[in-house]
């Protein structure tokens, strides 16, 4: 059994942080989390032993420094980041996207998780005994598509982001990780088209999209790696995903 580490998640209401949480609960680890909808957070807590959560909107700057002020004392022991918070709005060409759409994403996408990553770089550093941060990206953000210029944007500046932090931190242990998954069936699409679910439902008909866990179980080997091992970069898809966009489902179903 690894050592139980102090791991905070953000987004960790649903979908892939919620599986994170879920995974590394069951590994014995301590866990912080992360999100707005904080009745889903405290259900989950309930479930849990060591674990705790707070109100936290990484879109507001305001609700960054109030989420770490209030847990201060846990995150001195914190050796463990999972930015999972994010979104995409909308899948339309720029010219007839919604720019409340495009702010909402770069708040959230981009300066959320750079904002959140920088709060917890003093916590991080401060203990010396190294550490974890893994961004969630996306294969949106490796190759771009249509209609997906400013969530695909968003991504890839996870991606730069991710590799320029880990030569900012080199030499203090803390390890600097993006894992970018394809197609995962979480609310991410009823999201993504407004609360649409019939057409979220067919993001994910025809072919066997991902599951959050398997991004879970991604995130948990990548902590358990030993401490002189990175895996920097991890781009994972479903079998049936063949680049960003196309499916082609292994038969039978
Ligand atoms: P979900 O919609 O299921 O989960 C998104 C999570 O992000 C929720 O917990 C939500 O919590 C949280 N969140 C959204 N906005 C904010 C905010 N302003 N502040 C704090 N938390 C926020 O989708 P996924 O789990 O699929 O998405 C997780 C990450 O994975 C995202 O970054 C997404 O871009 C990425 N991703 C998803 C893929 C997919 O196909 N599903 C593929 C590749 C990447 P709440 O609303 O309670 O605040
Ligand atoms: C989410 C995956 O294909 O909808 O990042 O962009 S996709």
């Amino acid at each position: 059994m690894q050592h139980p580490r102090h791991i905070v998640i953000t987004g960790a209401s649903s979908g892939i942080g919620l599986a994170c949480a879920q995974h590394l609960a069951g590994l014995g680890h301590s866990l912080l989390l992360g999100a707005r909808r904080t009745d889903r957070l405290e259900a989950f807590c309930a479930e849990h032993t060591n674990c705790r959560f707070g109100y936290l909107d990484v879109a507001d700057p305001k609700s960054i420094p109030a989420f770490i002020e209030e847990h201060a004392s846990w995150l001195a022991h914190a050796d463990g980041l999972i930015n999972s918070a994010g979104l995409a709005l909308g899948a339309a060409p720029l010219q007839t996207s919604l720019e409340e759409d495009l702010i909402t994403m770069v708040d959230t996408n981009v300066k959320g998780l750079f904002s959140m990553t920088r709060a917890m770089l003093p916590f991080l550093l401060a203990h010396k005994r190294g550490g974890d941060i893994i961004n969630i990206g996306s294969i949106a953000g490796v190759f771009p598509y249509r209609t997906g210029s400013v969530y695909g944007a968003t991504k890839a500046a996870v991606q730069v982001f991710t590799h320029a932090l880990r030569m900012d931190l080199g030499g203090t242990g803390i390890r600097v990780s993006v894992v970018e998954p394809g197609k995962v069936e979480t609310e991410f699409s009823l999201v993504r088209f407004h609360g649409d679910a019939a057409q979220a439902k067919k993001a994910y008909e025809g072919y066997r999209p991902l599951r959050p866990e398997d991004i879970a179980t991604t995130v948990a080997f990548m902590l358990a790696q030993p401490a002189h091992v990175t895996l920097q970069q991890v781009l994972v898809t479903a079998t049936d995903q063949i680049n960003a966009t196309e499916v082609v489902p292994v038969t039978p179903l």
